[in-house]
């Protein structure tokens, strides 16, 4: 098989290179390890920064939506009690769209089935070779028969456990990290939510998220400790906890029934450097992961490929890779600005018991000034919708 770029990975990450390559006139292949069913299937984020939106609308796939995904001007932050909205519109003329993950995937997924670019799925033993020469390869099983892709370029969007970054050889990839002493156990429920906003809460017995994915499906998450597991928790325990932690009106709003999934996300912050090894580009979550406190995720993994397609279409027009070779610097600068951002959003609003008295009141006097501060505001809004550059 041939082809110009080999996509590692059919997350939101791969299906959107694809489909800004294919608007290009770019032949791209993605190879997948999972079926089409799992990927589509997996609950992951829920939270569109506008700029995200945006990108939906250039590359022609914004119109379910507009019609399905839910426009928020803002969101509340309850901390031991104490409420404090925050009105990005008013504060920074900007918003967020409540759209979840898989319904980004569908529509990608969908576009890429009907316009018939190659994705293979269910790819096994897949490899990547000889990156570090102008032919790089990829290799996988497929049916019982071995498959190899010649190529121009290799986009690693395999995920946190993907091959792409396990290929690059130790000595040259630096890695930054940071594992919290805590998770996050989701549940979705089709029940209305509990507000017509999110609400992040912050309480002594840990942090609470009120979402939602629809006007009739909910997403609820509450910090377990790291070591936790899912079958400790009973729906009855779990809707219990999550009453505690926010103030009795909010609560008695709560509106419950059988969870139709319920899992707990680990909780790192991660960056490699650099993102470019040759021919080999590393992009999503294959690049960095932020707790999902941020909402910055997804989005993160879209502005990413958004830069690399942009780039590797400069290299086909020019035949020259000057634009190409600043990948790695570009998309670093925003990596870390919302590495950073979760990280903050993280530590105001969890409860780290290592952190001792002084750093509860560390929390309360970020809050305190957060509520006292338009500037403070501003800047949350800021990031939280989408930073421009
Ligand atoms: P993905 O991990 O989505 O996709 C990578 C793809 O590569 C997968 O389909 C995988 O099967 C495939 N792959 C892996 N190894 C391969 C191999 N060797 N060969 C071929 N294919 C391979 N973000 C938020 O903003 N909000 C949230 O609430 C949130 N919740 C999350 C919960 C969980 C449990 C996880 C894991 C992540 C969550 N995230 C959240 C982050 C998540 O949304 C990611 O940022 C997003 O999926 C990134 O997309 P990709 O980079 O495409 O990576
Ligand atoms: C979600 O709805 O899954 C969600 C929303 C906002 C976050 C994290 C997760 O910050």
């Amino acid at each position: 098989m041939r082809t110009q770029i080999a996509i590692i990975g059919a997350g939101p990450a791969g299906l959107m290179l694809g489909r800004l390559l294919e608007l290009a006139g770019i032949d791209a292949v993605i190879i997948e390890q999972r079926s089409a069913e799992y990927v589509q299937g997996r609950i992951r984020a829920g939270v569109l920064e506008q700029g995200s939106v945006e990108l939906m609308e250039r590359v022609g796939l914004a119109d379910r939506l507009h019609r399905e995904g839910l426009p928020h001007n803002g969101i509340e932050l309850l901390f031991d009690g104490q409420k404090q909205r925050l009105d990005f519109h008013a504060l920074i003329g900007r918003n967020v769209t409540v759209y979840g993950q898989t319904e980004i995937t569908r529509d990608l997924m969908t576009a890429r089935q009907h316009s018939g670019s190659r994705t293979v799925y269910e790819a096994q033993s897949v490899s990547i070779e000889d990156f570090d020469t102008d032919r790089p390869r990829v290799r996988y099983r497929k049916d019982n028969e071995d498959v190899e892709v010649e190529c121009d370029f290799i986009a690693g969007c395999d995920g946190y456990h993907g091959v792409c970054r396990a290929s690059v050889p130790a000595g040259s990839i630096t890695t930054f990290e940071r594992v919290y002493p805590f998770g996050w156990l989701g549940v979705l429920v089709d029940q209305p939510p509990v507000a017509d906003e999110l609400i992040y809460a912050h309480h002594e017995r840990g942090f609470a998220l009120c979402s939602m994915r629809s006007p009739t499906r909910s997403r609820y998450y509450v910090q377990v400790a790291a070591d936790e597991e899912v079958r400790n928790w009973s729906d009855d325990r779990f809707w219990n906890e999550l009453r505690s932690r926010l103030d009795p009106e909010t609560a008695a709003r709560l509106q419950t029934s059988a969870s139709i999934e319920k899992s707990i996300a680990p909780l790192r912050s991660f960056v490699a450097e650099p993102l470019r090894f040759g021919r080999l580009f590393l992009a999503g979550d294959a690049a960095h992961i932020v707790p999902p406190t941020g909402a910055k995720g997804l989005n993160l993994a879209l502005s990413d490929v958004e830069a690399l397609a942009a780039m590797f279409v400069e290299f086909y027009e020019t035949r020259s890779s000057t634009v190409l070779d600043t990948y790695s610097g570009h998309v670093l600068k925003r990596i870390w600005k919302a590495v950073r951002f979760s990280w903050w959003m993280t530590s105001l609003l969890h409860v780290f018991p290592e952190n001792g008295d002084f750093g509860r009141r560390i929390q309360r006097a970020e809050f305190d000034y957060l509520a006292a501060s338009v500037a403070a505001q501003s800047s949350l809004a800021e990031n939280y919708t989408g930073l421009l550059d």
